[in-house]
């Protein structure tokens, strides 16, 4: 492309010798502090501003010029953050701001800064040669990157976890068929995490320009990251764990809401469902086969010559009575909308987007047309909140219809008849009245599209958690919408590539992510599915996608061996759904997302940056997908602490690798010694049956743990008002007793009476008595078990000991007595 060449030609230059066109920020005269944490270093014409957010959270901003442009952000949503206690102190050439965690030295011959902790160690600084330094409207800093320093982050990045040698731009693009060296794709996440022997700090450059990072590519001791246009803004989180640098970046930028429980079901698409009948035949494939699923896609061809909000009456000859009745059978219907708005006057989309000013226009006033799948088309002005809520509104028939899925896709925006393939630059956004270029919105344009279509739907079915699927966002783009990583390949390389980019985009802040399952462009075969499928158990989004023409990839489309298998797997996902559920229920309210690498939770682990071919799913459970053809075995590394292999219970120690079986029909799971894992029935659909009964597998930890759960309805926003249902749940593990105590139970929310099965695993011996609340429960045959069965039994065969209970809400203790 020829901006990409641009920009490799501009760092090359940069790192030889035309830098003489860059200005270094040049010495400190003086500072002023206009207001409690906030200080203003003059240095030359430019003006530097640092503001103290937290005692571990600063924002660095320089102005060239002296003048700072208006202070707004599209990712930003915290801006109230309270005072924190700040000291000045000047020493000969410094000026050092502390607060209790965290120095910010600025040298002041030539301005250059640096963060320390509190013990007065670096943990970040800019390179003393370069340092802050501009070109016209380029911007662009340089830091010392020492050489046991590594990076991971950056949004949705294919290739590997870590970044460090790697070159990597920001510009949202449609690459069908990407591969490990693609770059860059339709998302911009500009916030990464610099590593060092476990600990963090991160940074998030909030720029919305043509951006890009250099990783030490360029240099070996330095890395850079800036921008076309639109200032140096970024904001440093010091850590040092990586979990609380992920905390304060989604304070900052905003969290997940809690999705639908139905939406952390399984989800079928393709490439299209070209109608009515095969839609009704694909629902009956999954009821008939028994296989679960929540959702079902329709891809562009539902729509009349693909204009958005509109149906192709011969194919869907009536849209409510289909959605309808994949309701009654327990089937959530998901629809495509891409931006593009067919210029067709005959169009009520058309004709209303033109009457309201909504498209996009040259800078000659005329509206921006360009070729999408309509043909010609106009592009909604998503950065204008008059526009968004007329592109919301639109959804109206559609919702009124009963859909409840709304995929966004094409919007970085993707252009196909523009050698740019996208919108011309200069086209004029409104950007909330500031009138700026395509070149300032280009990476907003996806996130902004999501973000109309959750409000807009968010309005129309009040009762209802919105669930939107995007393509392209920019940071903060998870407050209205999951994603997905676009158009992959049927390959292994791809599936091993998929858990990287999955983890990258987690600790970005957008815990709702999932990629094609089976890959999208290719015939993938038995094999390489299930083993994609296991893994999408353990994506958020759990989705089988296809591209057109090519072979059906249903579940049941590899031959009967795989239909058991594949089966089995989708079983699984919907027996670990009270699991999956608190977890993401934890994700909207923490920051902390369901896909977790090794190193984020155990940052001492010397490997883990390499590691990203397995990882954590929440605290309990440890993922190892199989990436290889033909395997029947795998390696992983087992973090320190014991952990159980899900299949057989099996204990292991940690802090070693380990070589698991992996059979076709099992991928390599291992629960964490301590977890009090919650799973429930299988059904065939989210809402098809309450849970009952709630099974809580206790696997025995070191003296004690805590655990949490959560549950509410599901679907409305009642939980907002405390309708919920929260309980902790701790173990005690000592000689004389096994002692499991359910807290009171949190919250307004109550589930139809139900049986709790506590199962305790790897019980040596059959205890002489179990307790309740300090009664012995009776023991029963466990051949006697049934529903409303009170009691407690031993299976000597795989030494569980199963507690059967009515649940109750109040505080309960069961104890398990040795013989
Ligand atoms: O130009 O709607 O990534 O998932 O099936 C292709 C058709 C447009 C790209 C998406 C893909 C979707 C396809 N779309």
């Amino acid at each position: 492309m020829r901006r990409g060449c641009f920009i490799a030609v501009l760092m090359l230059v940069s790192a030889v010798t035309a830098y003489a066109q860059w200005q270094s920020v040049g010495d400190v005269a003086g500072f002023t502090t206009p207001r409690p944490g906030e200080f203003l270093i003059d240095a030359g014409a430019a003006k530097l501003r640092v503001n103290v957010l937290a005692a571990d959270v600063f924002r660095i901003r320089l102005a060239p010029s002296g003048r700072f442009t208006p202070d707004a952000s599209w990712a930003v949503i915290k801006t109230d953050w309270p005072q924190v206690e700040t000291s000045v102190r000047e020493d000969t050439g410094l000026l050092k701001i502390s607060t209790s965690d965290v120095t910010v030295e600025i040298r002041k011959h030539p301005l250059r800064i640096a963060f320390l902790d509190s013990r007065g160690i670096i943990i970040n600084q800019d390179d003393p040669r370069k340092g802050m330094a501009w070109n016209g409207d380029e911007v662009r800093v340089w830091k010392s990157m020492p050489g046991d320093e590594y990076y991971i982050g950056f949004g949705e990045k294919a290739g590997r976890m870590q970044r460090r040698g790697t070159h990597m731009t920001m510009w949202n693009s449609d690459i069908p068929a990407y591969g490990a060296d693609t770059d860059p794709l339709y998302e911009t996440i500009p916030f990464f995490y610099g590593i060092r022997n476990g600990r963090a700090y991160g940074i998030f450059f909030d720029n919305t320009f043509w951006s890009s990072f250099d990783m030490g590519k360029a240099s070996r001791d330095q890395y850079s990251f800036g921008a076309e246009g639109g200032g140096l803004d970024y904001y440093f989180f010091a850590g040092p764990a990586p979990q609380q640098v992920l905390s304060r970046f989604t304070e900052l930028v905003g969290r997940m809401p809690l999705p639908p429980l139905w939406s952390l079901g399984y989800q079928q698409c393709r490439w299209s469902y070209p109608n009515e009948a095969r839609v009704r035949e694909i629902a009956r494939g999954f009821r008939e086969r028994q296989i679960p699923c929540d959702v079902i896609y329709l891809d562009i061809d539902y729509m009349d010559g693909y204009r958005i909000f509109t149906w192709n009456r011969q194919n869907f000859p009536d849209p409510a009575r289909l959605v309808g009745d994949l309701r009654k059978d327990g089937f959530r219907t998901a629809v495509i909308v891409d931006p593009g708005i067919k210029a067709d006057t005959a169009y009520h989309a058309y004709r209303t987007g033109l009457a309201g000013s909504h498209f996009l226009k040259n800078p000659d006033g005329r509206p921006f047309i360009g070729k999408v799948w309509p043909g010609e088309c106009a592009f909604p002005d998503f950065s204008r909140a008059a526009t968004r809520t007329w592109w919301g509104e639109n959804f109206k028939a559609l919702a009124e219809a009963g859909v409840r899925g709304w995929w966004n896709d094409m919007n970085e925006p993707c252009v196909f008849d523009v050698p740019t393939k996208t919108i011309d630059l200069g086209v004029i956004h409104d950007d909330e009245g500031r009138k700026t270029p395509h070149s300032a919105n280009h990476n907003v344009y996806g996130m902004e599209m999501s973000r109309a279509t959750y409000e807009g739907v968010r309005a129309l079915v009040p009762g209802e958690r919105p669930f939107v699927l995007t393509r392209a966002s920019y940071a903060g783009g998870h407050r209205y919408s999951s994603a997905w990583t676009g158009d992959n390949i049927a390959s292994w390389e791809h599936l091993d590539m998929a858990i990287a980019m999955c983890l990258n985009l987690s600790v970005s802040g957008q815990p709702f992510v999932g990629t094609d399952i089976g890959g999208f462009f290719g015939y993938p075969g038995g094999e390489l599915f299930a083993r994609w499928l296991q893994f999408g158990v353990f994506t958020p989004l759990m989705r089988g996608h296809s591209v057109i023409n090519e072979k059906n990839k249903e579940p049941w489309e590899y031959g009967e061996e795989f239909t058991v298998i594949n089966r089995e797997t989708i079983n699984l996902r919907y027996r670990l759904q009270p699991y999956i559920y608190t977890v993401m229920e934890e994700a909207s309210a923490t920051g902390v997302p369901a896909m977790r690498p090794l190193l984020f939770a155990y940052p001492g682990d010397r490997n883990g940056i390499w590691n990203d071919n397995e990882f954590l799913f929440g605290e309990d459970l440890l993922v190892a997908p199989v990436v290889q053809a033909g395997a029947t075995t795998r390696s992983l590394r087992l973090p320190e602490g014991a952990w159980f292999y899900f299949w057989t219970n099996q204990r292991y120690e940690g802090g070693h690798d380990v070589t698991v079986p992996a059979p076709p029909e099992r991928i390599p799971l291992f629960v964490r010694a301590g977890a009090i894992l919650p799973t429930r029935q299988v059904v065939q659909h989210a809402d098809q049956a309450p849970i009952d009964p709630l099974t809580i597998t206790v696997y025995p930890g070191a003296l004690q743990s805590h655990s949490r759960y959560y549950e509410d309805d599901g679907l409305s926003f009642e939980f907002e008002k405390g309708a919920y249902f929260r309980r902790s749940t701790d173990q005690r593990n000592s000689p004389t007793a096994t002692t499991l105590t359910f807290g009171a139970v949190e919250g307004t929310y109550r589930p139809p009476r139900r049986d709790v099965v506590v199962r305790f695993v790897d019980v040596q011996g059959e205890p002489a008595s179990v307790e309740v609340d300090g009664s012995r429960l009776r023991s029963v045959a466990r051949s006697a078990a049934g529903k409303e069965t009170e009691g407690w039994w031993y299976d000597s065969g795989d030494r569980t000991v199963t507690v059967q209970l009515p649940e109750t809400t109040n505080e309960r203790r069961i104890r398990l007595l040795p013989k």
